[in-house]
């Protein structure tokens, strides 16, 4: 399945990159980002601290990703991204949050690699009504899975009710350039 739901602490995966949920500075924080780092282990840190600022304490801005080892993780890459800030809709966060999903399977490109698993970017401390991020992730996705070659991706859920918001996206939006029903 090119497009597959897991339920699962992302820092056990075996995959080739998993994405971070992060903030501009890529210095860590807390939720999944506390997590990576954690589990990678301080080198992260100081790889992350490498990355060039485009501005005062900005190394990632809103919709960008940047990609650094695994370190200590079973996957090979982390994928920074930032997410938007949910302020009710207002800020192009739709726009922003697609905009994650694309740079990061972008860097997975450019780097050869072909599995990756996606966190729920933004639906903890930034606030983005996770129903309306999944429906946004998995259009996202399946446009970019259509366009160009296979890679394996999944949605890392942290909790059932994640997984079933996720689900219900996966059953519920069209599959681009296959028909909603056969006739
Ligand atoms: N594995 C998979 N998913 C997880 C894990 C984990 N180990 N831990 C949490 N989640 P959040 P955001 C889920 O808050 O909303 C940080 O401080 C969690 O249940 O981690 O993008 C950064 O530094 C939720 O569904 O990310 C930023 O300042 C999802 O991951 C800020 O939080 C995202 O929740 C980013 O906020």
């Amino acid at each position: 399945m090119p497009l597959s739901i897991v339920t699962a602490d992302i820092t056990t995966l075996h995959v080739d990159a998993i994405v971070n949920a992060a903030n501009p500075s890529l210095l860590g924080g807390g939720g999944v980002d506390g997590a990576i780092h954690r589990a990678a282990g301080p080198a992260l840190l100081q790889a992350c601290r490498r990355l060039p600022e485009s501005a005062p304490g900005i190394r990632c801005a809103t919709g960008e990703a940047r990609i650094t080892p695994g370190f200590e993780l079973p996957a090979r890459y982390v994928i920074h991204t930032v997410g938007p800030v949910w302020n009710g809709g207002t800020q192009d966060e739709p726009m922003l949050l697609e905009r994650c999903h694309r740079n990061a399977l972008r860097l997975l490109r450019q780097h050869g690699l072909r599995s990756i698993a996606f966190p729920a970017v933004s639906c903890g401390v930034y606030g983005f009504p996770i129903a309306r991020a999944a429906a946004i992730v998995v259009a996202t996705l399946r446009d970019e899975l259509g366009q160009r070659e296979p890679l394996d991706i999944s949605l890392c859920c942290f909790s059932e009710n994640a997984r079933a918001t996720f689900q219900h996206a996966l059953d519920t939006e069209p599959h681009p350039g296959r028909p909603f029903s056969a006739t």
